[in-house]
Order: structure tokens, then C-alpha cells, then sequence
């Protein structure tokens, strides 16, 4: 029974805390049971850290209340260069030092705990509560799989309590609110909410059944070991004591160190597994902290650096709607305007009308407003407390507010449609244009959405190929178009005319035709008149031939090109263009051909384009989703939810050096 919860135990260390599973499950599972039968027929002898003990237990009706021995502090906030200016003037004022040391670490949005450890044995788990007494979460903390039972190592204090947060990671989240959703119960708001909520249950079992994460950060009591002289040796202990510490920290020096760190982690954000709502600087040397001491409540030696906040408050003025460029119809709520992730924001997507209705967010409704990063802001939820009683629920409209024709839904789409199409509806000209121009089309630089609007509406153009009918006297008779900007926009279009035939049919904006789906019907076809062939044959059957192209897909491309002002615009845009033609060639050739890769996080020198250029000259095909289907997942630094998902469905995967040299081997390998 001992080696069995060792021997457990060290595998759930290594999947939970190292990220390096170290058995398969099967053969976990196999030794849990045994370790199950075992401890039911020797209860006695069932050891306090056994991993069978993280199932959890009956409910209990209520939480009892633990006391700290060491209060839990809270940090002063700081938001600005001038915060952190002022927070490294005070420190080195205080400590009469011209420069000082400060371990960054990242600020966890999840809920803090304090765990104790008597002779290496966790015993006790409270939630900080006012920071002096809280709720006993003991039976809950136990389920935590990155949480020891057992402190790693012969040189355990004899008392130790370790302050931490307790999270779930993002793809735990989804996971988590996709099954609620299959089950008809509430979401989760964000991922911090489903980890207080999931902490704070009665039924523990209910807590193990969540995947909840810790990571540490600091300590209370400590008794029967020499404190580490530095915050930094600190956490490093903790680590070795088989705690999780995250690995994102680093010691810098002096304020223009800490804002370095800031901005780093600031990059990094979105591409963590969790969600963090700043960072922490701490002055790195313990004896430093106690010659600074506290204000109040907080460490004179510590700030939190925060990042603006991602979620709001609003209300719901009204819900419009957008037409897309192909003339998908998004609800947008109107908000009262509300300062989130750094903006000020007016409009909220609410994606379909079914999201609205399965959100049941009405106009009056007060509402949780999200904007992460670069993210287009979205409503969350709707906050039931502040429900108004006169709230009015959206109707999607009959005809489209910019053309008039009538919306339409397939009973089988989740979208509604302005079934105007492009030539009439000036929002699918516009839209359908924007992109056609954009970067990764046809890449005419410097020709704006502005400028479009005002292309548009004065009536310069109405295709595509208008564009390259353009000239000095049309352009510079718009509002803001000086003679310099002129011959920008011309050279640019000049330019834009040497493409490619993937960039081409992603250009047109054929629906559900994406750049890879681009890219595999150029090389398929590999010229412009054996696609437009097969478009027209027999409800475009032979489209089915391309890899990853399925019936919708075929569908759409077919329904497109055979159209005839469609076909006219193609007419037209492959006099003004040129790209390579080549021959029609039944399969993709090369190695690689028909593997499809997922890329995800940061490799370590090759940029996403260039890995993704490299799998696809080898034949093989980039997607940005995991599936059955994928056949290897390239994963750099910080990869997240990606990863996870790969590792579930167990598909191999590959770092940088190892996709390298998979195309070496198979570029020399023969056909
Ligand atoms: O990650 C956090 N939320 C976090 C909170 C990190 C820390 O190092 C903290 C903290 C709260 C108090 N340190 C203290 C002293």
C-alpha cells in the first residue's frame, strides 16, 4: 500500500505539476483500483497523503472556519510607470540603497488559499476569508491533483503553511461550461468565477470532478527550517518541496527592470494557460521586506501591477445588427460606454441570434462586457440581480437595415443572411472589398476601410475590379486624399497585381473558403480554369476530390463561381491580375501530403508563417484547429489549450527541432 501511493503519487506530480505525464492512464487507473481494494480491506493502514483520499467525501453542511497563525495579506495596486516609479522611489528610499532587486512573478486571477503542512503532511486548507479567519476548505484542497499530500524531500519544516491560488485553467473552463451547457445548468462567467465556485462546494466530489490548479507564491508559519534569504530562493524551495510555482518569474533590478518584465508578460498573456490579471513585484531579499514592513494591511515591499481589467459592467441600450461581407447578420448590443481592457467600447458582438437567446440577454439588461487583448468585445452574461422589469427582448429584423432585402435563416444555419449579395447590398460591397484588399488576400497596402466607405458610397467603384480602374483625378477628388496618398494607393495596386492563385481565391471571399482551403484548391487545380471547371460540373462534385473540402464547402465554392456576376468579376480581376499557372494535378505531392498540422505557441526561431510556408511546400496542410484528424501538433513556448487538446486525443506531438527534421527527412526521401 506504501509504494502504491508513492508510486501514485509521483505520477500525478509529474502530470499535474511537471506536465510530463509519466504512464499511461489505463495503467493508473489499474494501480489506483489496487490501491482502492487494498485500503477497503486495511483501513487502518491507509496512509494520510493516499491519492485515493482526492475523490472527495460526503457533503458536509456547512464550511467551519480556520484561523491564520500568519495573517494573509493583500497588496497595494498599482497601474502606471509612475506607480512603479513611486513604489522603487519608496523602496529605495526606505532602505537607504541606490538600487534594489525585485523578484516579478505573475499575478494569478483565481482565489487565494493557505495550505498547512505539519511534518510534510498537508493537514489543513482555509480561504483567506478577511485575511485572519476564513473557511475550512480541507476535503475540497484535497482533490487538487498540483497540490502535494506530501512534501517532497527528507528536510521538511515542521510547520508550514503555503499561500497560493487556487485556478482553473482556461481549456478546463471551456471543458467545464461546454458541460454544463450539455446538461442545462448555469456557465461560468470566466474562469476565475468556476474556480471559486468549484472550490466552494459542500460536495467535494463535485470539487474533484473540476480540474482545479494551484500555484504558490508565498508562505506563512513556518517553523523547524531556516527561512531562504531571498523571495526568489523562496519560491525555488517550494518548487523543490514538489509545490507548483509557476515558472514565469523572473529577479530584475530597479523600476526600468520591473516595467520590462511588465510589458514581457503583458506579450505573453494571452498565450498562457490561465488567466492572470497582472503581475507582482516583490523586494527580492527577505531582510529587505522586514526592514520595509507594512502599511495597514499591505507589504511596504510589495506592489501588484495590474493589467486594465477585461471585464465591465454595462447596460444594454439596444441590440443592432451588422451585416457581414457575406451578409451574415450579427446582433451587436449597444452599450452605455464602459472603460474595459484599456478602451472605452460602444458595440459588443453577440454572434447569432441563438447565442442571444441562450444568453437570454435583453435590451435594459445590465451585463458583463469582455474585451481580452486584442479581442473583439463580447458580451458574457447578463447579471440577473440588476434585471430591470421592463426589459425587451431582441427581434431579429425582416429586411436589412443597409439594402432593405430580406434576412433569411436556413432552418439548419445558425445564421441569419441580408440575401441582397454583393451587388446590392453596399455593407457585402464594402465588406467583401475590405477583404479582398486585406494582407493576407490580395495585399494592396494603404487602401484603408475609410477609404473604401467613401469608394463605395460616392459610387467610384463597385467591384473589385473597379479598383485597379482607378486613377489620379478619381482619388484625389475624395475627402483626405492628398496627391502623394494618390500615388501611394495606385503603387500599391500596381503592386498587388503579381499574386498568386491561392491568394486569388481567398481574395474573392467565397464562404467557408478560408486560406488553407485557398491554398489546397490552388494546388489541387493549380490553374484558374480547371477550378472554374469543376465548379461547374455537376453541382461542383469534383471539388470533393481536394482535401478537407467536404459537401458545404463544395457547396459554397460551387454556388460562387457559378453565379454570373460572380463569374464576371472573375473575368474581369484575371485580366487586371497574374500568377503563376500550372498544371492540374489530381493529388498534392511531397511528403508530407495530406498530413495536416496544428502550430501553436512560440517556436523558437521560426515565425508561424514560416513554419507554416515549410509544411505546406512539403505537401502538407496547416490548420488552425485540433482534431482526430491532425496528424502531428508543433508546440513552442506557452502553447496552451492546443497542447492540451492533443495530448488528450493523443496525437503526436513536435517541437521545433523535431519538425525540422521530419522535412528533411522527408525531403529526402523518395517520392
Ligand atoms: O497571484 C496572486 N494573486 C498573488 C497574490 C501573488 C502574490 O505574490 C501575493 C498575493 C497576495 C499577497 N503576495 C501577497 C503578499
Amino acid at each position: 500500500m506504501a509504494w502504491l501511493t508513492a508510486e501514485l503519487n509521483r505520477h500525478i506530480y509529474a502530470y499535474h505539476v511537471m506536465d510530463a505525464p509519466t504512464i499511461p492512464d489505463a495503467e493508473y487507473d489499474r494501480m489506483f483500483r489496487e490501491l482502492q481494494d487494498l485500503e477497503a480491506a486495511h483501513p487502518e493502514a491507509a496512509s494520510l497523503d493516499s491519492p485515493t483520499s482526492r475523490v472527495g467525501a460526503t457533503p458536509i453542511p456547512e464550511f467551519k472556519q480556520v484561523t491564520h497563525t500568519v495573517p494573509m495579506l493583500s497588496l497595494n495596486n498599482g497601474f502606471s510607470p509612475e506607480d512603479v516609479d513611486n513604489f522603487d522611489r519608496r523602496v529605495r528610499e526606505g532602505l537607504g540603497v541606490e538600487q534594489v532587486d525585485y523578484n516579478g512573478e505573475l499575478k494569478f486571477d483565481g482565489l487565494a488559499v493557505s495550505l498547512r503542512y505539519e511534518d510534510g503532511v498537508f493537514v489543513q486548507a482555509g480561504t483567506r476569508g478577511d485575511g485572519a479567519t476564513g473557511e475550512d476548505v480541507t476535503v475540497n484542497i484535497r482533490t487538487i491533483r498540483a497540490i502535494p499530500l506530501r512534501l517532497h524531500g527528507d528536510a521538511v519544516p515542521s510547520v508550514l503553511e503555503v499561500r497560493g491560488e487556487v485556478l482553473m485553467y482556461k481549456a478546463d473552463f471551456a471543458k467545464l461550461n461546454q458541460r454544463q451547457r450539455d446538461a442545462g445548468q448555469k456557465e461560468y462567467a470566466n474562469p476565475r468565477n468556476a474556480a471559486a465556485g468549484s472550490l466552494r462546494q459542500l460536495d467535494s466530489r463535485i470539487t474533484s470532478s473540476r480540474n482545479l490548479s494551484f500555484f504558490s507564491y508565498g508562505i506563512g508559519a513556518l517553523e523547524g527550517a531556516a527561512m531562504p534569504e531571498s523571495h526568489s530562493a523562496l519560491l525555488d524551495w517550494l518548487a523543490a518541496l514538489g509545490l507548483p510555482v509557476s515558472k514565469e518569474r523572473a529577479v530584475v533590478t530597479g523600476a526600468a527592470g520591473l516595467m520590462d518584465y511588465f510589458t514581457d508578460i503583458g506579450k505573453r498573456r494571452a498565450g498562457l494557460a490561465y488567466e492572470i490579471d497582472g503581475v507582482v513585484y516583490k523586494v527580492d531579499r527577505i531582510e529587505d521586506q522586514r526592514k520595509l514592513g507594512f502599511i495597514s494591511r499591505a507589504p511596504r515591499f510589495a506592489m501588484a501591477h495590474k493589467f486594465p481589467a477585461e471585464e465591465a459592467l454595462t447596460e444594454v441600450l439596444d441590440i443592432g445588427v451588422q451585416v457581414g461581407r457575406t451578409g451574415a447578420i450579427t446582433p451587436v448590443a449597444r452599450l452605455a460606454p464602459v472603460f474595459v481592457g484599456g478602451v472605452t467600447i460602444e458595440n459588443a458582438t453577440l454572434h447569432n441570434e441563438s447565442e442571444v437567446r441562450r444568453k437570454d440577454i435583453r435590451i435594459g439588461d445590465t451585463v458583463i462586457v469582455r474585451r481580452a487583448g486584442d479581442v473583439i468585445p463580447e458580451v458574457v452574461a447578463y447579471v440577473p440581480e440588476r434585471r430591470p422589469a421592463n426589459v425587451r427582448e431582441f427581434v431579429m429584423p425582416a429586411n436589412c437595415p443597409v439594402c432593405g432585402s430580406a434576412i433569411v435563416r436556413p432552418e439548419d444555419e445558425a445564421v441569419a443572411r441580408c440575401s441582397g449579395g454583393w451587388t446590392h447590398c453596399s455593407a457585402q460591397k464594402k465588406g467583401g472589398l475590405m477583404h479582398f484588399v486585406s494582407r493576407r488576400a490580395i495585399d494592396v497596402e494603404g487602401l484603408g476601410d475609410q477609404l473604401i466607405e467613401q469608394l463605395v458610397d460616392k459610387g467610384v467603384i463597385q467591384t473589385a475590379a473597379d479598383l485597379y480602374a482607378l486613377d489620379q483625378d478619381k482619388l484625389c477628388a475624395l475627402d483626405r486624399m492628398a496627391t502623394k496618398s494618390a500615388q501611394n494607393v495606385l503603387a500599391a495596386l500596381e503592386k498587388s497585381k503579381d499574386t498568386t492563385l491561392a491568394r486569388f481565391i481567398y481574395a474573392l471571399g467565397i464562404r467557408n473558403v478560408g486560406e488553407s482551403t485557398a491554398k489546397a484548391l490552388a494546388q489541387h487545380f493549380g490553374n484558374l480554369d480547371a477550378l472554374l471547371h469543376a465548379a461547374a460540373f455537376e453541382g461542383g462534385i469534383q471539388l470533393l476530390e481536394v482535401a478537407d473540402v467536404g459537401p458545404v464547402v463544395a457547396r459554397s465554392i460551387a454556388e460562387f463561381l457559378t453565379d454570373p456576376e460572380n463569374a464576371a468579376l472573375v473575368a474581369q480581376l484575371r485580366t487586371h491580375l497574374h500568377w503563376k499557372e500550372g498544371a492540374h494535378v489530381m493529388k498534392p505531392t511531397g511528403a508530407l501530403a495530406g498530413k495536416t498540422f496544428v502550430l501553436t505557441g512560440t517556436l523558437p526561431t521560426l515565425s508561424r508563417d514560416e513554419a507554416a510556408a515549410l509544411i505546406e511546400a512539403a505537401g502538407g496542410k496547416v490548420s488552425g484547429s485540433v482534431s482526430k484528424k491532425t496528424a502531428y501538433v508543433v508546440a513552442g513556448d506557452d502553447a496552451g489549450s492546443k497542447l492540451a487538446k492533443a495530448q488528450e486525443l493523443g496525437i503526436a506531438i513536435l517541437d521545433e527541432g523535431d519538425l525540422q527534421a521530419l522535412l528533411k527527412s522527408s525531403s529526402t526521401e523518395p517520392e
